[in-house]
């Protein structure tokens, strides 16, 4: 039989018998009316978890992973307001039914069925995935990760306070609204949770409000491993800055009691508060979980004895608030409505094409409040004696601070945050002077994580504001980088285009730098970035595009929602000469504030019928070798693509019409790198023969051979004459 059926069966028998397992009697502050509420969103999750199981064995339904044993979660529910944003663990269908009742126009059973089996009219995901999650009750979606929504959550809470004093266009969360965010005992564990923890913790020990509830629902084990007595207590009941609440979360009128008390301080005190609950698991982890091959039947049997469900009926009838028939009356409706709303669940229509599938990958475009720049007066004042430079060439580094200014000014919801980037400025000077010229409010020195960086970003982005967060370094990504590919990057996919978290987010990154860094200060190549669905990635060669290609993302972000990918090539920040000293060639002045480059439009310098395909880097070492090649008779054109994803296919195209011949210059390694995909791209689309120089699949070294591995001046040389040669 299956364990869901010995629950069930258990429930009955025991209700209608009196039989319950032992406990506190009922106290605290849940009144009869509430505490009523909570079992019947208690009664509901459970049913749906138990039709969910019989649907997918039916192949009806993709249930994967349930909220059986957590239902203490619906009295979470209760002590929270329904504009908490709640970022949730996936067990935590009983919140979501107890949260769907204080929201008119929500429909609990339907709503979570639709999702479950994956409808197309699934009102969060559109049938896209088993979700938790809507739009109407502030739970952004969320799926079967583990703690990569707790940086975001932080973000979000951060954002509180920050959109009180510097309200943006789209704000979304109340002054006195908290963040909720919820996850297991093992991925307490896990590295993104105990960075976010300690981001909190890092926050609140400044006294900078955080009004952020963590729930922790403590079921003993994470699949198969158990957690050892006393963790959860002994690893969070002692954090700085982070005030600790233990609650018996198969009570509900003990959950309920603490966790009115944890939210009561979080959002007086907007500090953050860390809520340990202690809760059984039943059915084993998900659906194709067989817990009897790693677990002793007593243990489990032993959970399933303190089905949270029999303690809310023995408290319930102990408190007079119901009868035993009441209570059963309550579950069995719940039972019969789950049955009825799946028999039309199951004829509704699911998502079978890829245009389906991928309609939500970039989220929808919105309203924005029109804007007319910068006025004179706020320019001069920003700007200061820099103003009086701005009709000279100047270096990229330089072209980019200005054109921040100039946004920042333009649109008051700009929040830049990063490593560095306040005080000193950056590594490289890009952000300095914009903590002077717009406050710590908006450059924000953040602690050095790039999880906890990412996560700001996008919990601001959920709160209206458009963040410009920075990496200091493309190699740093990596340890951050499921922020954006598990999380940003598939808000949009998730929620059917409703939950966007738009922004800029700044990398400075490849190779090139003369005697700095190696490897860790030299990461070239952009893979990881470039094959995310529906994230732009840009990259500017020099300081006039950077420009008005910033100006550009900014407008993505704003209007298009979009993730956008800024990466600023560290060799070009300072770069002057081009073909010699002091010839000031890769010097531009500051474009005037109308200038923009679109998303797509691709840059092309002359016209021979050679042409040079390339970005960053080997775009100015390309202009470097196409000069000697003219001197040896070779014409070249270059095409700078600047848009590294999605690949401007168009503009590549119309750039090489009456070309005879193509070079690929790639900076970043021969595998994953954009060669590869131009070389599909032309494959597919043009017949002209096409030669590729791309960097070894190599780490920079750092010392002489800083760039052995690269393409450089001499070789681009060499590749464009052996290819023009060949017949
Ligand atoms: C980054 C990552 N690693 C591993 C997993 C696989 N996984 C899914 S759930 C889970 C166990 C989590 O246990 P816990 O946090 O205690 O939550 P519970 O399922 O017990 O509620 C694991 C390891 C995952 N989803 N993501
Ligand atoms: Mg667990």
């Amino acid at each position: 039989m299956d364990r869901a059926d010995i629950v069930h069966e258990a429930f009955l028998a025991r209700v209608s018998a009196g039989e319950f397992p032992s406990g506190d009697a009922p106290y605290g502050p849940l009144s009869s009316f509430e505490a009523v509420a909570i079992f019947r969103a208690q009664c509901l999750s459970r049913n749906l978890d138990r039709r969910s199981r019989k649907m997918q064995s039916a192949g009806q339904g993709f249930y994967t992973i349930g909220s059986s044993g957590h239902e203490g979660m619906a009295a979470i529910a209760s002590a929270l307001r329904p504009d908490d944003m709640a970022f949730l663990h996936y067990r935590d269908g009983a919140f979501q039914t107890r949260r769907s009742a204080m929201v008119p126009g929500t429909t609990p059973a339907w709503d979570m069925l639709l999702s479950f089996s994956t409808a197309k009219s699934d009102p969060m995901s559109g049938g896209r995935h088993k979700v938790l999650g809507s739009k109407a009750m502030n739970i952004p979606p969320q799926t079967s990760t583990i703690a990569s929504h707790l940086p975001k959550a932080v973000g979000t809470a951060y954002s509180i306070s920050l959109a009180k004093r510097h309200p943006p266009e789209h704000k979304v969360l109340k002054d006195d609204s908290i963040v909720m965010c919820s996850f297991g005992d093992a991925s307490a564990n896990h590295s993104t949770a105990q960075g976010a923890i300690n981001t909190a913790c890092w926050t609140s020990y400044q006294s900078v409000p955080l009004p952020l509830l963590f729930v922790c629902e403590d079921n003993d084990i994470g699949i198969s491993t158990r957690t050892p007595q006393g963790w959860i207590g002994a690893s969070f009941a002692n954090k700085p800055g982070l005030k600790y609440f233990k609650a018996n979360g198969l009570d509900l009128f003990d959950t309920f009691c603490v966790a009115q008390a944890a939210a009561e301080y979080v959002r007086k005190r907007k500090k953050p508060a860390f809520l340990h609950l202690s809760l059984v698991r039943l059915y084993g982890h998900a659906g194709a979980d067989l817990q009897q091959t790693y677990l002793a039947k007593s243990i489990f049997e032993e959970w399933e004895q303190n089905d949270p469900l029999l303690h809310s009926a023995r408290l319930l009838t102990e408190s007079g608030v119901l009868t035993a028939d009441q209570v059963l009356s309550i579950y069995l409706e719940t039972e019969e409505q789950c049955a009825r709303v799946a028999e039309e669940v199951i004829q509704q229509q699911r998502l079978s094409t890829s245009r389906e599938v991928m309609a939500s990958i970039v989220p929808p475009k919105r309203e924005c409040k029109l804007t007319n720049g910068p006025s004179k007066e706020a320019r001069e004042i920003a700007f200061g004696s820099d103003i009086q430079q701005m009709e000279k060439p100047q270096n990229m580094s330089r072209l980019i601070n200005w054109a921040l200014t100039d946004l920042m000014l333009e649109h008051p919801e700009i929040i830049m945050m990063g490593e560095d980037v306040g005080r000193k400025g950056g590594v490289y000077g890009v952000t300095q002077k914009l903590c002077d010229r717009f406050g710590q409010d908006r450059v924000i020195d953040t602690l050095l994580d790039e999880q906890s960086i990412l996560g700001l970003a996008i919990g601001l982005a959920h709160n209206g504001f458009i963040p410009l967060p920075e990496i200091q370094f493309l190699a740093y990504f990596h340890n951050a980088e499921d922020q954006i590919r598990g999380e940003a990057a598939t808000l949009s996919f998730f929620s059917n285009g409703q939950f966007t978290n738009p922004m800029v987010l700044r990398i400075a990154g490849l190779g090139y730098q003369k005697g700095f860094g190696g490897h860790f200060h030299n990461d070239n190549s952009l893979a990881v970035l470039r094959d995310i669905p529906g994230v732009i990635v840009a990259c500017p060669s020099h300081g006039a595009d950077a420009v008005k290609m910033l100006r550009e993302c900014v407008r993505l972000a704003r209007e298009e929602q979009r993730v956008v990918v800024f990466v600023e090539p560290i060799a070009l920040y300072p770069m002057r000469d081009l073909h010699d000293e002091k010839d000031c060639g890769w010097m531009h002045t500051y474009p005037a504030m109308d200038e923009c480059i679109s998303l797509g439009e691709v840059g092309v310098t002359a016209d021979g019928p050679l042409a040079i395909i390339t970005y960053g880097n080997g775009h100015y070492l390309s202009q470097q070798a196409a000069k000697v090649l003219k001197q040896q008779g070779i014409e070249i054109r270059i095409i700078d693509i600047r848009w590294i994803a999605p690949l401007p296919a168009e503009g590549i195209l119309s750039a090489i019409d009456g070309a005879q011949k193509v070079l690929v210059v790639d900076e970043c390694r021969g595998t994953g790198g954009q060669a590869e995909a131009l070389f599909a791209m032309l494959t597919e689309r043009s017949d002209l023969p096409v030669a590729r120089l791309a960097a070894e699949d190599s780490f920079i070294a750092t010392g002489p051979a800083y760039a052995a591995t690269m393409p450089s001046r001499e070789s681009i040389i060499a590749a464009a004459t052996k290819l023009w040669n060949t017949l």
